[in-house]
């Protein structure tokens, strides 16, 4: 059932076209002086914009045929088609996400042209991933089946050499006509579905880090120049981020690799488009985002996090490889560093937890992935705190919720702007969309602006942002109205 939420206050006003908010901004600056700390409260006036009417919404994902993307074509077309299904328990389900409620594919949320360099057609790329009980999978074969992806760009030295025999759906040409065979994909797709928007996000197989080299990929002109050239250090990632942000579609990227590299996001400022990622914040790390933040904030010190995974599925194959293991290890591991800089009580400047990722290729647990983690802390008078947590679960499952939250949040973002009291104009969010990083494991940020890692501050972001966008305070839980006689 859905609720329709109406504001009752001065500082808000609907139209027809919008709701527009009026919002007192309150931070406060401190400033350091040897011993004396002195903070300063500030206020900003501004006016809060929200565009009303629910654009039509196409999604292109990259890696269509993976476990992710036919998980989550999957799910989208059990709920537009109101189908259930009995699991080995016999119990009947129907639900897309169990904490969530999607109105999906009545405005055209996730049409059906994506890419994948394997041909293999999405009803059997759904057996391959071996995700969903099979009766669900059974009933889903007739609409799936008929679902081909498009060919892609491969760049054989930027994935695991062991994903060479699923490469048999990839684009030919130089890189520059590659890439504009993508840009025309998605001018096509929009003008036949009549979407409004597209969206453009990357689950395809993680990629090594790319070298960031001057002249090549450091700047906006010169990574057009190079992708001309056809050079060398141009991933594919990064080359369906430039096709996106010449179409002015939003590109997310849900895998660790630097896709966005310092050429890409220049070209996203420089045309107004939405960038978000990277890497989808789904289980393991989930729950360090939480756990570290639990610990760090109760005064208890960990000095030692082990974090040691194994799954099946074919991420788990790409990952075995060690430059793609390399760029998964990367952004696992720097997500409990705000968090242990918060408490400067606890670690001096520069001290950091010992932190170890490891992750294990082992194919019979398929998509069922092991999560182990040890968090060793010091507590007071010298004494250990050992704690052990052991996760299993389907990752897919995890990570398709995801996938539409990050769709559904950055089209909402782009129907917000800002005019703080003294400007002239609205504008928008940054290009580099950080409000996305409750996703994410790598969160992406303004250059110069602070990475928040932490779960629960994340998600205060984000409510408190919604609500201002209808001119409420932020949520404060303070309950003052229950504490006093
Ligand atoms: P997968 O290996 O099942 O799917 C990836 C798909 O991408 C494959 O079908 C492959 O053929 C395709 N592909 C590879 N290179 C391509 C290219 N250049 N163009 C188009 N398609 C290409 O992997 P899965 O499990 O779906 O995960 C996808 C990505 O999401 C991986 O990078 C993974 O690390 C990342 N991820 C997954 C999470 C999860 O919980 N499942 C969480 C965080 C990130
Ligand atoms: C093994 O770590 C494979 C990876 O792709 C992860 O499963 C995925 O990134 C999810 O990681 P996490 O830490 O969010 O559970």
């Amino acid at each position: 059932m859905s609720v329709n939420v109406q504001v009752n206050s001065p500082n808000v006003k609907y139209t027809d076209s919008h709701i527009e908010a009026q919002y007192s901004y309150q931070t406060s600056s401190v400033h350091r002086d040897g011993n004396k700390v002195t903070v300063t409260p500030r206020t900003t006036e501004m006016t809060i914009r929200t565009e009303r009417r629910v654009p039509r919404l196409g999604v292109m994902l990259v890696g269509w045929g993976g476990n992710n993307g036919t998980t989550v074509t999957a799910a989208v077309l059990a709920n537009k088609l109101g189908l259930t299904w009995k699991t080995k328990n016999g119990v009947k389900v129907r639900r897309v996400s169990q904490i969530r409620t999607y109105v999906l594919g009545s405005n055209g949320l996730l049409k059906e042209v994506s890419w994948d360099i394997s041909s293999l057609d999405l009803g059997s790329a759904m057996e391959r991933a071996q995700v969903l009980d099979w009766s669900l999978q059974e009933q889903l074969q007739p609409h799936m089946s008929c679902l081909k992806p498009r060919p892609s760009i491969y760049i054989p030295e930027f994935i695991a050499a062991n994903q060479e025999s699923r490469a048999d759906n990839v684009l030919t040409g130089t890189m520059a006509e590659q890439m504009e065979r993508i840009t025309a994909d998605i001018r096509d797709f929009r003008q036949a579905s009549g979407v409004d928007k597209v969206i453009v996000l990357w689950t395809a197989n993680t990629e090594r880090f790319c070298d960031i080299i001057p002249g090549v990929n450091d700047s906006a002109k010169n990574l057009l120049a190079a992708i001309q050239a056809g050079a060398a250090e141009v991933s594919p990632s990064t080359l369906f981020a430039v096709a996106s942000i010449l179409e002015g579609c939003a590109y997310i990227n849900g895998s660790p690799q630097n896709t966005f590299v310092p050429g890409a996001v220049e070209l996203a400022m420089q045309r107004g488009v939405f960038i978000g990622g990277d890497d989808f914040k789904s289980g393991q790390t989930k729950i360090k985002s939480v756990f570290v933040d639990f610990l760090v904030s109760a005064g208890i010190k960990p000095t030692s996090i082990v974090s040691y995974n194994h799954l099946g599925n074919n991420d788990g194959k790409n990952l075995s490889a060690p430059q793609q293991f390399r760029s998964k290890e990367i952004s696992k591991s720097n997500v409990v560093d705000d968090m242990v800089q918060s408490n400067p009580i606890l670690y001096e400047p520069g001290e950091k937890p010992d932190h170890c990722v490891v992750i294990k290729y082992v194919p019979y647990v398929g998509d069922s992935k092991r999560a182990m983690d040890e968090y060793t802390s010091e507590i007071m008078m010298g004494g250990i705190n050992t704690i052990a947590l052991h996760n299993t679960c389907e990752d897919s499952l995890l990570a398709s919720p995801i996938i539409l939250d990050l769709v559904m949040l950055t089209e909402l973002c782009q129907r917000v702007t800002v005019k703080p009291q003294g400007e002239e104009n609205f504008q928008s969010f940054h290009s580099v969309l950080s409000l996305l990083s409750f996703l994410c494991k790598a969160p992406l940020v303004p250059s110069g602006t602070p990475v928040v890692n932490a779960f629960f501050r994340q998600r205060a972001s984000i409510e408190n942002i919604m609500r201002a966008c209808l001119g409420l305070p932020p949520q404060n839980h303070m309950l003052l109205e229950h504490k006093l006689q």
